[in-house]
């Protein structure tokens, strides 16, 4: 059976693609999602792909990929990255390898976007390619838990 990831989005990144597209770009979330799951099936992985708001309800999804012994975890935390321990307790729990991305390169950013909590636990930090970062977050992951290119 295919091996799944979870690729988790945080608050406001349901708007990509809507606003600030000197620095986001204009791919759209959806654009997105159909981007790393044409990435994932060339390592012949399952995605779950999702976005929420909701501080709770990101928790509540690690929570799920540990139930379903996903295989990996990419989330681009959003202004959670610096602010929730709720966050960083849930990944904590997973055993597999936790990949933090960042559209934008958020260390040439205000200094109040730096100081990552998800750092703490992350095995990788993608951040500064663009959307295309999440290709190249499923390809890196790929490699570390050893799917290979079909
Ligand atoms: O660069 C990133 O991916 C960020 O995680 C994006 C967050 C920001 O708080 C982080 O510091 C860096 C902001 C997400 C806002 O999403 C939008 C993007 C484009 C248009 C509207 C919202």
């Amino acid at each position: 059976m295919a091996q799944t990831i979870f690729i988790l989005n945080g608050p406001n990144l349901n708007l990509l693609g809507t606003r600030e597209p000197e620095k986001y770009g204009h791919a759209t979330l959806g654009d997105v999602e159909k981007l790393c799951r044409a990435t994932a099936d060339r390592f012949g992985l399952g995605i779950e792909f999702r976005q929420s708001n909701s501080e709770g309800e990101l928790v509540d999804w690690i929570q799920e990929a540990l139930t379903i012994k996903a295989a990996g975890l990419i989330i681009n935390p959003a202004a959670y990255t610096t602010t929730s321990i709720a966050i960083l307790d849930a990944l904590m729990m997973l055993k597999v390898p936790v990949i933090e991305l960042h559209i934008t390169n958020i260390h040439a950013r205000e200094s109040f976007r730096q100081n990552s909590y998800v750092s703490k636990v992350a095995k990788a930090v993608m951040a500064g390619f663009g959307t295309n970062g999440y290709a190249l977050a499923i390809a890196g992951l790929a490699g570390m838990i050893g799917a290979k290119e079909k």
